[in-house]
Protein backbone atom coordinates (compact mmCIF):
# COMPACT_ATOMS: atom_id res chain seq x y z
CA UNK A 1 0.00 0.00 0.00
CA UNK A 2 0.76 3.85 -0.63
CA UNK A 3 3.53 2.89 -3.48
CA UNK A 4 2.49 5.93 -5.38
CA UNK A 5 0.80 8.07 -2.65
CA UNK A 6 0.88 11.29 -4.68
CA UNK A 7 -0.25 9.90 -8.08
CA UNK A 8 -3.67 8.78 -9.47
CA UNK A 9 -4.01 6.78 -12.19
CA UNK A 10 -6.59 6.29 -15.08
CA UNK A 11 -7.32 3.06 -16.06
CA UNK A 12 -8.93 3.93 -19.47
CA UNK A 13 -11.30 0.83 -20.59
CA UNK A 14 -11.59 0.60 -23.91
CA UNK A 15 -13.03 -2.39 -26.20
CA UNK A 16 -15.73 -3.60 -28.62
CA UNK A 17 -19.23 -3.17 -27.38
CA UNK A 18 -20.71 -6.51 -25.12
CA UNK A 19 -17.13 -7.43 -24.33
CA UNK A 20 -17.18 -6.61 -20.74
CA UNK A 21 -15.79 -3.24 -20.22
CA UNK A 22 -18.40 -1.76 -18.03
CA UNK A 23 -18.98 -5.12 -16.00
CA UNK A 24 -14.79 -5.58 -15.18
CA UNK A 25 -14.69 -1.80 -14.07
CA UNK A 26 -17.46 -3.07 -11.70
CA UNK A 27 -15.36 -6.03 -10.61
CA UNK A 28 -12.41 -3.58 -10.13
CA UNK A 29 -14.40 -0.34 -8.53
CA UNK A 30 -15.33 -3.53 -6.03
CA UNK A 31 -19.18 -2.03 -6.56
CA UNK A 32 -22.05 -1.53 -9.55
CA UNK A 33 -21.28 1.95 -10.30
CA UNK A 34 -21.04 1.27 -14.60
CA UNK A 35 -24.44 -0.13 -16.21
CA UNK A 36 -23.57 -3.17 -17.73
CA UNK A 37 -25.68 -5.94 -19.52
CA UNK A 38 -26.54 -8.05 -22.33
CA UNK A 39 -28.10 -6.01 -25.28
CA UNK A 40 -27.93 -5.62 -29.05
CA UNK A 41 -27.24 -2.13 -28.64
CA UNK A 42 -24.49 -0.37 -26.61
CA UNK A 43 -25.42 0.13 -23.25
CA UNK A 44 -22.54 2.49 -22.38
CA UNK A 45 -22.94 6.04 -24.53
CA UNK A 46 -20.70 8.10 -23.07
CA UNK A 47 -17.63 7.88 -21.57
CA UNK A 48 -17.74 7.76 -17.50
CA UNK A 49 -15.55 8.44 -14.58
CA UNK A 50 -15.48 6.09 -11.17
CA UNK A 51 -12.92 6.81 -8.37
CA UNK A 52 -11.86 4.81 -5.77
CA UNK A 53 -8.35 3.90 -4.20
CA UNK A 54 -7.13 0.22 -5.19
CA UNK A 55 -4.28 -1.16 -3.27
CA UNK A 56 -3.11 1.86 -1.90
CA UNK A 57 -3.05 3.66 -4.99
CA UNK A 58 -5.93 6.18 -5.87
CA UNK A 59 -7.43 5.47 -9.52
CA UNK A 60 -9.78 6.42 -11.64
CA UNK A 61 -11.26 4.24 -14.20
CA UNK A 62 -13.05 5.50 -17.11
CA UNK A 63 -15.57 3.56 -18.80
CA UNK A 64 -15.81 3.97 -22.54
CA UNK A 65 -18.33 3.36 -24.80
CA UNK A 66 -17.00 1.36 -28.41
CA UNK A 67 -14.66 3.28 -29.71
CA UNK A 68 -13.65 0.72 -32.63
CA UNK A 69 -16.95 0.12 -34.38
CA UNK A 70 -16.60 1.55 -37.78
CA UNK A 71 -20.46 2.17 -37.85
CA UNK A 72 -20.04 5.02 -35.69
CA UNK A 73 -19.33 8.07 -37.54
CA UNK A 74 -16.08 9.71 -36.78
CA UNK A 75 -17.43 12.94 -35.45
CA UNK A 76 -19.12 11.01 -32.72
CA UNK A 77 -15.81 8.98 -32.65
CA UNK A 78 -13.14 12.02 -31.89
CA UNK A 79 -15.99 13.84 -29.26
CA UNK A 80 -15.67 10.94 -27.06
CA UNK A 81 -11.94 10.47 -27.27
CA UNK A 82 -12.18 14.17 -26.88
CA UNK A 83 -14.47 13.29 -23.64
CA UNK A 84 -12.13 10.58 -22.23
CA UNK A 85 -8.78 12.86 -22.50
CA UNK A 86 -10.56 15.49 -20.31
CA UNK A 87 -11.60 12.85 -17.80
CA UNK A 88 -8.41 11.56 -17.13
CA UNK A 89 -7.06 15.09 -16.47
CA UNK A 90 -3.16 15.33 -16.17
CA UNK A 91 -3.00 12.29 -14.57
CA UNK A 92 -0.87 8.82 -16.07
CA UNK A 93 -3.16 6.77 -18.22
CA UNK A 94 -3.16 3.07 -18.26
CA UNK A 95 -4.84 1.56 -21.33
CA UNK A 96 -6.99 -1.40 -20.21
CA UNK A 97 -8.28 -3.27 -23.25
CA UNK A 98 -10.98 -5.65 -23.00
CA UNK A 99 -11.73 -8.46 -24.86
CA UNK A 100 -13.94 -11.59 -24.49
CA UNK A 101 -11.70 -14.76 -24.40
CA UNK A 102 -13.70 -16.58 -26.43
CA UNK A 103 -14.34 -14.46 -29.51
CA UNK A 104 -11.84 -12.57 -30.88
CA UNK A 105 -13.47 -10.72 -33.84
CA UNK A 106 -12.30 -9.24 -36.90
CA UNK A 107 -12.79 -6.11 -36.11
CA UNK A 108 -10.39 -6.20 -33.49
CA UNK A 109 -7.36 -7.54 -35.44
CA UNK A 110 -6.51 -3.79 -36.14
CA UNK A 111 -7.10 -2.65 -32.67
CA UNK A 112 -3.69 -1.36 -31.75
CA UNK A 113 -3.59 0.79 -34.72
CA UNK A 114 -7.14 2.09 -33.97
CA UNK A 115 -5.88 3.03 -30.77
CA UNK A 116 -2.42 4.50 -31.79
CA UNK A 117 -4.82 6.93 -34.06
CA UNK A 118 -6.39 8.04 -30.73
CA UNK A 119 -4.43 7.71 -28.27
CA UNK A 120 -0.40 8.20 -29.61
CA UNK A 121 1.73 5.82 -31.32
CA UNK A 122 3.37 4.99 -28.16
CA UNK A 123 -0.16 3.32 -26.81
CA UNK A 124 0.57 -0.25 -26.30
CA UNK A 125 3.73 0.80 -24.13
CA UNK A 126 0.81 1.46 -21.32
CA UNK A 127 -1.80 -1.31 -22.39
CA UNK A 128 -3.14 -4.03 -20.43
CA UNK A 129 -5.17 -6.63 -22.13
CA UNK A 130 -7.72 -7.96 -20.01
CA UNK A 131 -9.70 -11.05 -21.18
CA UNK A 132 -13.34 -11.39 -19.83
CA UNK A 133 -15.33 -14.57 -18.94
CA UNK A 134 -12.18 -16.36 -17.83
CA UNK A 135 -15.35 -19.19 -16.63
CA UNK A 136 -15.19 -20.27 -20.47
CA UNK A 137 -12.07 -20.83 -20.28
CA UNK A 138 -12.36 -23.20 -17.28
CA UNK A 139 -15.03 -25.08 -18.57
CA UNK A 140 -12.82 -25.98 -21.52
CA UNK A 141 -10.22 -26.68 -19.01
CA UNK A 142 -8.02 -24.58 -20.47
CA UNK A 143 -5.71 -22.72 -18.54
CA UNK A 144 -4.75 -19.08 -19.43
CA UNK A 145 -1.29 -19.93 -20.44
CA UNK A 146 -2.33 -22.32 -22.94
CA UNK A 147 -5.15 -19.97 -24.34
CA UNK A 148 -2.37 -17.66 -24.96
CA UNK A 149 -0.26 -20.18 -26.49
CA UNK A 150 -2.66 -21.57 -28.85
CA UNK A 151 -5.02 -18.26 -29.88
CA UNK A 152 -4.60 -16.67 -33.43
CA UNK A 153 -1.28 -14.84 -34.24
CA UNK A 154 -2.75 -11.55 -34.96
CA UNK A 155 -3.88 -11.69 -31.51
CA UNK A 156 -0.40 -12.84 -30.25
CA UNK A 157 0.89 -10.25 -32.22
CA UNK A 158 -1.38 -8.04 -30.11
CA UNK A 159 0.13 -9.49 -26.94
CA UNK A 160 3.71 -9.46 -27.85
CA UNK A 161 3.52 -5.65 -28.49
CA UNK A 162 1.86 -4.53 -25.19
CA UNK A 163 4.87 -7.27 -23.51
CA UNK A 164 2.58 -9.61 -22.88
CA UNK A 165 0.00 -8.39 -20.04
CA UNK A 166 -2.48 -9.65 -20.19
CA UNK A 167 -5.09 -10.73 -17.36
CA UNK A 168 -7.88 -13.25 -17.07
CA UNK A 169 -11.03 -11.78 -15.23
CA UNK A 170 -14.43 -13.29 -14.90
CA UNK A 171 -16.78 -10.75 -13.65
CA UNK A 172 -19.60 -12.86 -12.96
CA UNK A 173 -17.53 -13.35 -9.41
CA UNK A 174 -15.90 -10.67 -6.87
CA UNK A 175 -12.44 -12.40 -6.46
CA UNK A 176 -10.18 -10.18 -5.76
CA UNK A 177 -7.43 -11.63 -6.94
CA UNK A 178 -8.20 -11.18 -10.65
CA UNK A 179 -8.25 -7.21 -9.92
CA UNK A 180 -4.54 -8.09 -7.72
CA UNK A 181 -3.18 -9.42 -11.02
CA UNK A 182 -4.49 -6.23 -13.24
CA UNK A 183 -2.93 -3.37 -10.57
CA UNK A 184 0.71 -5.42 -10.72
CA UNK A 185 0.80 -4.72 -14.21
CA UNK A 186 -0.70 -1.58 -13.41
CA UNK A 187 2.11 -0.61 -11.10
CA UNK A 188 4.63 -2.25 -13.71
CA UNK A 189 3.57 0.49 -16.49
CA UNK A 190 3.62 3.33 -13.77
CA UNK A 191 7.28 2.68 -13.23
CA UNK A 192 8.12 2.48 -16.89
CA UNK A 193 6.11 5.91 -17.45
CA UNK A 194 8.13 6.89 -14.54
CA UNK A 195 11.59 6.18 -16.06
CA UNK A 196 11.02 7.46 -19.51
CA UNK A 197 9.11 10.58 -18.54
CA UNK A 198 9.24 12.39 -15.55
CA UNK A 199 6.54 15.04 -16.38
CA UNK A 200 3.67 12.55 -16.04
CA UNK A 201 4.57 12.64 -12.50
CA UNK A 202 4.66 16.14 -11.75
CA UNK A 203 3.35 15.65 -8.36
CA UNK A 204 5.86 13.93 -7.14
CA UNK A 205 8.19 16.24 -8.66
CA UNK A 206 6.79 19.01 -7.34
CA UNK A 207 7.08 17.28 -3.38
CA UNK A 208 10.57 16.97 -4.25
CA UNK A 209 11.27 20.63 -5.11
CA UNK A 210 9.14 21.43 -1.78
CA UNK A 211 11.53 19.00 0.33
CA UNK A 212 14.74 21.02 -1.02
CA UNK A 213 13.55 24.41 -0.35
CA UNK A 214 12.31 22.99 3.62
CA UNK A 215 15.28 21.79 3.41
CA UNK A 216 17.45 24.48 2.52
CA UNK A 217 15.26 26.88 4.89
CA UNK A 218 16.61 24.76 8.38
CA UNK A 219 20.27 24.93 6.48
CA UNK A 220 19.65 29.12 6.77
CA UNK A 221 17.48 28.57 10.02
CA UNK A 222 20.57 26.66 11.55
CA UNK A 223 23.38 28.93 10.26
CA UNK A 224 21.60 31.96 11.71
CA UNK A 225 21.27 30.49 14.82
CA UNK A 226 24.84 29.72 14.85
CA UNK A 227 25.44 33.39 14.45
CA UNK A 228 23.22 34.25 17.20
CA UNK A 229 24.72 31.84 19.52
CA UNK A 230 28.32 33.12 19.01
N1 LIG B 1 -20.25 -14.69 -17.54
C1 LIG B 1 -19.69 -13.51 -17.73
N2 LIG B 1 -20.38 -12.52 -18.28
C2 LIG B 1 -19.77 -11.32 -18.46
C3 LIG B 1 -18.43 -11.10 -18.09
N3 LIG B 1 -18.12 -9.84 -18.40
C4 LIG B 1 -19.22 -9.28 -18.91
N4 LIG B 1 -20.23 -10.17 -18.95
C5 LIG B 1 -21.59 -9.94 -19.46
O1 LIG B 1 -21.56 -9.47 -20.78
C6 LIG B 1 -22.58 -8.53 -21.03
C7 LIG B 1 -21.99 -7.24 -21.58
O2 LIG B 1 -21.16 -6.66 -20.59
P1 LIG B 1 -20.90 -5.09 -20.52
O3 LIG B 1 -20.07 -4.86 -19.32
O4 LIG B 1 -22.17 -4.34 -20.62
O5 LIG B 1 -20.04 -4.88 -21.86
P2 LIG B 1 -19.50 -3.50 -22.48
O6 LIG B 1 -20.40 -3.19 -23.62
O7 LIG B 1 -18.12 -3.81 -22.98
O8 LIG B 1 -19.50 -2.49 -21.41
C8 LIG B 1 -23.30 -8.33 -19.69
O9 LIG B 1 -24.45 -9.12 -19.68
C9 LIG B 1 -22.30 -8.85 -18.67
O10 LIG B 1 -22.90 -9.36 -17.53
C10 LIG B 1 -17.69 -12.19 -17.49
O11 LIG B 1 -16.51 -12.11 -17.13
N5 LIG B 1 -18.39 -13.37 -17.34
MG1 LIG C 1 -20.40 -0.69 -21.28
Amino acid sequence: AGRHPDTKVNLVLLGMAGTGKSASGNTIIGKKVFESKVSCNPITKECWKEEAQINGLNVRVIDTPDLFDDEIAKVAKEKHVKKCKELCESDPCVFVLVMHVSRFTDGERDVLKKLEKMFGEEVSKQTVLLFTRGNDLRQADMSFKDFLHDCQDKLKEIVAKCDNRCVLFENSNSDSDQVDKLMNMVDLVLKTLQKCDQKVFNHKLMEEQQQQSRLSEEVIKTISQMHRTR
